[in-house]
């Protein structure tokens, strides 16, 4: 008997989403600090592999995460630039971002690793779209700004900016279809313009521009490097084939570990758990389109004790190209901080000890990049003068220790055998301006981190240390007392406090290395250097906190969305 195919997820096509994605991203910021290695082939390099390779490495057959060995036999003169300090990669990135936030209204744009953006771009093409006229399109002048009618571009509405995947409307029906494609048109427009502004400051990037997430992010790669992809696709059956004919394991939110399960009930095999690929054997039009394929059915593969509430149908929804899932508002705090590096068997005290020192060092200096500002204090009286103070934006309230023995890449263990992690709360002199940052750090291995070591391998030798990372989390927000607007009276800083109270009631989950933000990106070697779960390849689905907050346009605070609207009307009544 055939049982009816189950109901396709329904699509929304009310948003409008850039997703940007930079060009050989470490491999340009190399190249823009020493401009002669444009012209040759360049790898970087981060232990025995390339994270990374410049494009004319890439005609030359050099590959991203190549081993070292094979690219030099390929290309025997590719130039080697070290890789393993992420900071200038971190700084570009940073200074990108805000280039790109600038340009929004809604404060609507997030981060995925260090060189992807996503941008809702909804209502800025929502207001070009009505100032549109028809009979001078080839004249058209898009707004930057709704209080400076100049600011803004020169632009041709006859035709879309970049790349095009699908095909347009007839010009002569003017219905739901019209209206999206008017949208994706100006929207190409912007993207064009942005990436245009990107390029001003050195760095070349790849566009997707379409209604969610993983549309945007998929259809920018059709057309890479340096170029944009609008993707018009109006009928269901198109977006569907657009998502069939990719490999199951690179649709963005399908990890290794949902990839090798639906990969086994497809091809009617045991799972392997040991298996980590960038490829899976089967598309996604073949899940898709399995015979007993649904929801439920993913539901009960992919559900179970530790798994994404919901995961069988936001599943069936990626495969379908559906993605309901909003661009978070912008923060500039991350929402943990971790080093970690990787060991060949670790079993001497006093060397555990010096790496233990040698990661919270840097995990230090982390936080006080990303987590302390300067505020400039002016004080009037007697003589008018201004003094410069450090002030933390948040204070992370958990801090984390994570060991993993050592395994030679061939032992078949997987990447997180064996891991263990402690957690508790991070000791408040970690925050003392007083006192110089090497004295923090030996207070903090002393008191804190050996102790947890010891908690974790109790042993007295032995303990073949294969990975130590450290991690602090659990962000509180301080609302400073120049942080937020007009002092005591600031409505967001009192429901961020409400928020961070709440907080220290969540549950921090210690696993979290194995299927989230943690999980090692693909070079399987287990020789990943130093890595930023901020920065880390994040799937854009991954829970935050910060759900359900909406960020304030005028002042970019994060405020729950019910009390925008009184947040607002503070903002009106604020002496100018
Ligand atoms: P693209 O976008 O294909 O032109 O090239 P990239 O280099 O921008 O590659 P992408 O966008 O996948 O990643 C951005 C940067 O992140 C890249 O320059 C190096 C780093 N990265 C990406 N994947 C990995 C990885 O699996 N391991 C390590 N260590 N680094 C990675
Ligand atoms: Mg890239």
């Amino acid at each position: 008997m055939h049982l009816p195919r189950p109901k396709p997820p329904r699509r929304r096509d009310d948003r409008i989403i850039l997703h940007f994605d930079y060009d050989c991203f470490y491999a340009q910021v190399v190249e823009n600090r020493q401009p002669a290695l444009k012209s040759l082939p360049l790898g970087i390099k981060q232990k025995s592999i390339l994270a990374t390779c410049n494009y004319v490495a890439r005609r030359r057959g050099v590959t991203k995460l190549m081993g070292i060995s094979d690219a030099k036999k390929i290309c025997p003169d590719l130039v080697l630039v070290d890789g393993e300090d992420l900071s200038t990669f971190r700084d570009v990135s940073k200074k990108l971002y805000h280039l790109l936030r600038s340009y929004s209204w809604n404060g609507k744009i997030e981060r995925l690793g260090l060189d992807e953006v996503f941008l809702d771009v909804t209502d800025i093409v929502a207001y070009n779209v009505e100032l549109l006229n028809p009979h001078a399109l080839d004249q058209s002048f898009f707004c930057l700004s709704k209080l400076d009618p100049e600011l803004g571009f020169s632009y041709d509405a006859t035709a879309i900016a970049g790349c095009t995947h699908g095909s347009p409307p007839p010009a002569d029906q003017r219905d739901e279809d019209f209206s999206m494609y008017l949208r994706l048109l100006a929207a190409s427009h912007l993207a064009r313009y942005l990436r245009l502004k990107i390029e001003e400051e050195g760095y070349t990037s790849a566009c997707g521009i379409s209604s969610n997430k993983v549309l945007s992010k998929l259809v920018g790669t059709v057309n890479k490097p340096r170029d944009q992809t609008a993707f018009l696709a109006f009928r269901e059956e198109d977006i569907w084939s657009f998502m069939d004919a990719h490999n199951l394991r690179r649709i963005p939110g399908i990890g290794n570990r949902i990839s090798s399960v639906l990969e086994a009930h497809i091809l009617a095999a045991a799972p392997d758990p040991n298996f980590r690929s960038f490829e899976a054997t089967v598309s996604a039009g073949r899940v898709r389109t399995h015979p007993d394929m649904s929801a439920p059915v993913l539901e009960k593969l992919l559900g179970g004790p530790g798994a994404e509430k919901g995961i069988g149908e936001k599943v069936w929804c990626l495969l379908h190209g559906v993605d309901n899932s909003p661009i978070k508002a912008a923060s500039d705090i991350p929402t943990q901080i971790s080093i970690e590096d990787t060991y060949q068997g670790l079993n001497d005290m006093a060397e555990i000890d010096r790496q233990l020192r040698l990661l919270s060092a840097s995990l230090l200096r982390r936080m006080y990049i990303d987590l302390v500002e300067e505020v400039v204090e002016n004080s009037a009286s007697p003589q008018p003068s201004s003094t410069k103070r450090k002030r933390w934006l948040a204070h992370p309230k958990t801090i984390r220790l994570t060991t993993r023995p050592y395994f030679r890449a061939d032992s078949g263990k997987p990447y997180n055998y064996a891991r263990v992690s402690r957690s508790q709360q991070l000791p408040n002199f970690v925050f003392s301006f007083a006192s110089a940052r090497e004295v923090l750090v030996d207070k903090l291995v002393d008191e804190v981190l050996l102790p947890m070591f010891r908690g974790l391998n109790p042993a007295t030798k032995d303990w073949n240390v294969g990975l130590l990372n450290v991690c602090v989390a659990n962000m509180v927000v301080v609302g400073g007392e120049n942080g937020g607007i007009g002092g005591g009276r600031d409505i967001g800083a009192m429901f961020r406090r409400q928020e961070d109270v709440l907080r220290e009631f969540r549950v921090y989950d210690d696993d979290d290395g194995v299927d989230g933000v943690d999980e090692m990106r693909v070079d399987g070697t287990g020789d990943d250097a130093e890595r930023d779960e901020e920065d880390s390849d994040a799937e854009p689905w991954e829970e935050d906190d910060r759900d359900g907050l909406e960020c304030c346009a005028r002042c970019g605070h994060l405020i729950p969305g019910f009390a925008l609207i009184a947040h607002e009307r503070y903002h009106d009544l604020e002496p100018v």
